[in-house]
């Protein structure tokens, strides 16, 4: 039986992947090329180091170590414009009523997040005083795919990963938590993800019975 539960942010609690659009969409521009909806698929659950590697090769630019660390700061830098608008309340349907109805029956609760800025944005938006863990980008070396965010999850909430279920809504999530041996429940019914023990398509269908 499930005795903690792991949540993934962007996409899962809150909705900052059109944040995380528009600023590389930017950067992109800047740079003088565009990507797509599509491509922007290919970079949820992806480090932020990781995702301009991707985007630069799909410009066909190639930069230097120092020059990448400065796009991806610059990226950054309009990425958290765009969060620190945010305000408490401002979730994903269901997630306040799910963490609440968890807390009430004594699950544990975990952030399993590649964000460096996971802390900020649990705070902006008034949820962070749900979680007994939080793991994000700043403690992990592996990102997603690899299971280490939700191994150093469960092995922090003092529970077996057979015991831990993962909330996700990336691709690179839900290998991740297959690979850490975690039941997985995907966002999102229409969106093609493979692997997850069963999607849904928000928190609030885990909210009906
Ligand atoms: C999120 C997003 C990714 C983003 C990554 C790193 O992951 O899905 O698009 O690149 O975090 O974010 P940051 O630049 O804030 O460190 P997750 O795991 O919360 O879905
Ligand atoms: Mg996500």
């Amino acid at each position: 039986t499930v005795k903690g539960v792991i949540f993934d942010l962007d996409g899962v609690l809150v909705d900052t992947a059109i944040f995380h659009f528009q600023a590389w969409k930017q950067l992109a521009n800047s740079l003088g090329f565009d990507f797509t909806e599509k491509q922007n698929e290919q970079l949820k659950g992806v480090s932020r180091i990781r995702s301009l590697e991707l985007i630069l090769a799909w410009g066909g630019i190639s930069k230097t170590a120092r020059e990448q660390e400065l796009l991806a700061n610059q990226k950054n830098s309009w990425y958290l414009d765009l969060v620190n608008k945010m305000k408490p309340g401002d979730t994903l349907p269901g997630a306040i009523e799910l963490l609440t109805c968890l807390k009430e029956n004594n699950y544990k609760i975990a952030l399993g997040s590649a964000s460096k800025n996971a802390l900020l944005i649990l705070e902006r938006t008034g949820i962070v005083n749900f979680f007994d863990v939080i793991v994000d980008g700043n403690t992990v070396t592996a990102s997603k795919p690899a299971p280490e965010v939700f191994l150093k999850g469960a092995k922090s909430l003092n529970i077996d990963s057979a015991k831990c279920l993962v909330l996700e809504d990336a691709q690179a999530g839900i290998d991740a938590a297959r690979a850490a041996g975690m039941y997985v429940i995907g966002i999102g019914k229409y969106s093609g993800l493979t692997g997850a023990n069963c999607l849904i398509n928000n928190l609030n269908e885990l909210l009906e019975d």
